[in-house]
């Protein structure tokens, strides 16, 4: 199943149709405590929609903060390295400790949906988009669906000192989260593929390809890092870091768009402010 956030209200995508979830919130999803069933509900009483309304959809979150995973992909290990000036060693020791890397991303506020416009900083020189798997988790730290995530950098800003992290990553219009959530029980298959196209006047300028056979943590291992000592009473997304990084000549431009794909989950577009 998945779960699409309209401007009007939440709509689950089952077998090909769509249902209306009237009256209720993300927030109350996501902390349902039996929420397969709350769902199978939905599809069999309610009347299906004529379709889904492409146009009015919004970032798929609720009150949940958005956290991520950093240099869990050895071709991000590769290229902090490459762009640390002087804190390279940071990066390699980061990777093969067993404390993964967590960081604050985003207020739910500031994340951009589906169709929606992310920023580069104005006092960046060189910024990339970073395609990444999300998780939403449970109050009780359990995933319960997946998306796909942009975490929008200014690899020159954390190039000049690792310390300068927050800046190069948490500014406005630097989360783009969407099109909706994946929700399954069992985990999502480690051959799942993860894609980004970037156009540019009208012409795929970059694209790059990786796996989730590629990611060196364990999903669940890394939420339960996150959940140490640490409480989510409206539960959280947790990007997974990626896997994906252009050549160093390549920064984005205004009115480049990013579309990212993630097998079964779909295509987040987002365009550059
Ligand atoms: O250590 C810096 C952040 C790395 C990151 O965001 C990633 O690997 O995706
Ligand atoms: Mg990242």
């Amino acid at each position: 199943m998945k779960l699409y956030r309209t401007a009007s209200s939440l709509v689950i995508e089952d077998g090909g149709r769509y249902y209306p979830m009237n009256g209720r919130s993300f927030d109350s999803f996501v902390c349902d405590n039996d929420l397969y069933r709350t769902l199978d509900g939905i599809v069999s009483r309610e009347t299906p929609l004529h379709g889904l309304d492409i146009e009015n959809l919004r970032a798929p979150i609720g009150d949940q903060e958005v956290w991520a995973a950093g240099v869990t992909y050895y071709r991000s290990r590769n290229a902090r390295m490459e762009e640390s000036k002087g804190g390279g060693d940071f990066y390699d020791r980061v990777y093969s400790a067993e404390r993964p890397e967590l960081f604050f991303k985003s207020m739910p506020r500031n994340v951009v949906g589906p169709m929606g416009t992310v920023r580069i900083r104005r006092d960046a020189s060189w910024s990339v988009p970073e395609p990444e798997l999300a998780l939403l988790v449970s109050p009780k730290a359990e995933i319960l669906g997946y998306t796909i995530g942009n975490d929008m950098s200014s690899r020159d800003i954390e190039g000049l000192n690792p310390l300068y992290l927050p800046q190069a990553k948490v500014y406005d219009g630097s989360c783009g989260l969407g099109p909706c959530i994946l929700i399954q029980k069992e985990p999502i298959v480690a051959s799942t593929k993860i894609q980004m196209d970037i156009v540019r006047n009208e012409e795929v300028f970059f694209t790059g390809t990786t796996s989730l056979t590629e990611i060196k943590r364990n999903l669940q291992t890394l939420v339960e890092y996150l959940f140490r000592d640490h409480t989510f009473p409206h539960g959280c997304f947790l990007l997974t870091g990626t896997g994906i990084v252009p050549p160093d000549a390549f920064s984005l431009q205004a009115r480049d768009e990013i579309r990212i794909s993630i097998d079964g989950i779909g295509m987040l577009i987002n365009t550059v402010a």
